[in-house]
């Protein structure tokens, strides 16, 4: 099972070592190995989310709280490539991170003995800090959630395939590395980090990846003090009312067309203007009208400019079941159509048409 197989890249004609997609290691012997580290690095994917950061961040607290009591050796430091979601300082706090913002070069000056990779194992994600990992392979550990992924990142590899959230069997590895019988024991500024990224893993406990460990570990970590009111706040509550005027905009405008089961919403230079919203504000607008019942596919039609002049951005959305024996439509064909693309429930297109033309063209691309 963990025998490497050598296989030849097709590309170059190399030789590399493959190794397969499976755990080496288990929550007491990561703990373990970090006890072992005077100085240890905690990366995660680029563009971190609620379950990186959280990953991170309550692991980097857990080795530096022991540190502080027992007079451990370990002390940690977090790395993350930009960019970060707005409430990323909240949660950050004073844990010691850096911020590396696109194209700037990795800091040289910190050598780490040990390198701790959470939320992810696959080049791709980890691409701004490839360089810099590539030289000291045999010094990472990997703790991933994910069903595939790079094997050669790390040797020590923790692979956690049935958890919704990394953050799961990160929970166990600090309690390890404190001591403590179970997650409702954690500080709760541990505890905090932990629930966010379980929390926003699982859409806030409504993903089908919801499963009764996922309940037990949030009822522990809610024990441990974590105030999940102002974390729901702090993550889905920070709009500004320009955005609800521009939402009022875009629900006015919608137009059904009922042979086809769809909504379409346009949003015009000047309602942009007039609510004082940002282009970014409308992110989200297209997911409403999918509560319609008899809605199979959405559209939202935005009216932007360039040096070249007016043009339609146009995103769509559609429903996964089937509707009165009809399949779902697949929006990626349609944008294909319309020089655009994306995923079969969700795509997008530029047209270069004024909005108006824009929305007729794309009427006429509806099945
Ligand atoms: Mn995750």
């Amino acid at each position: 099972m963990l025998t490497p197989t050598p296989v030849r890249n097709q590309m170059s004609g190399d030789v590399a070592v493959q190794t397969d997609w499976t755990s080496t290691i288990d929550t007491k012997g990561i703990a373990d190995w970090i006890n072992a580290q005077s100085t240890l690095l905690l990366l995660t994917h680029a563009k971190p989310d609620g379950d990186a950061l959280g990953s991170t961040i309550a692991l980097a607290r857990a080795i530096n709280l022991k540190r502080e009591t027992t007079g451990a050796v370990s002390a940690a430091e977090c790395w993350y490539a930009a960019p970060m979601p707005e409430w990323s300082k909240t949660i950050i706090g004073n844990t010691k991170a850096r911020i590396i913002e696109d194209h700037q070069p990795i800091p040289g000056a910190f050598d780490p003995e040990g390198i701790l990779i959470t939320d992810t194992g696959s080049w791709s994600q980890l691409a701004p800090f490839a360089a810099f990992l590539k030289p000291r392979l045999e010094r990472t550990t990997m703790i991933d959630h994910h069903l595939q992924g790079d094997a050669e990142i790390a040797t020590r590899r923790l692979l956690d395939t049935n958890a919704a959230a990394v953050v799961q069997p990160v929970a166990e590895v600090c309690c390890h590395l404190l001591g403590v019988e179970n997650p409702s024991q954690l500080p709760t500024d541990i505890a905090t980090a932990l629930y966010v990224g379980l929390a926003t893993d699982t859409g806030w406990f409504k993903h089908s990846n919801v499963d009764g460990r996922v309940m037990r570990l949030a009822g522990q970590l809610l024990d441990a003090g974590v105030n999940h009111t102002k974390l729901f706040a702090m993550l889905y509550q920070r709009d500004r009312a320009t955005r609800f005027k521009l939402m009022a905009r875009a629900l006015e405008s919608m137009q059904l067309i009922h042979d086809k089961h769809a909504a379409i919403m346009t949003l015009k230079l000047e309602d942009f203007k007039e609510t004082g919203a940002a282009p970014g504000e409308s992110g989200g607008f297209v997911d409403i009208p999918q509560s319609v019942a008899s809605i199979r596919v959405v559209a939202i039609l935005t009216e932007q400019k360039d040096s070249d002049g007016v043009f339609t951005k146009v995103s769509l959305r559609s429903k996964p079941d089937e509707w009165d024996g009809k399949p779902p439509v697949d929006v990626n064909q349609v944008c294909n159509t319309l020089g655009g693309g994306g995923h079969a429930r969700a795509a997008g297109a530029k047209i270069r048409l004024p909005l108006e033309e824009a929305t007729l063209k794309l009427i006429e691309a509806l099945p």
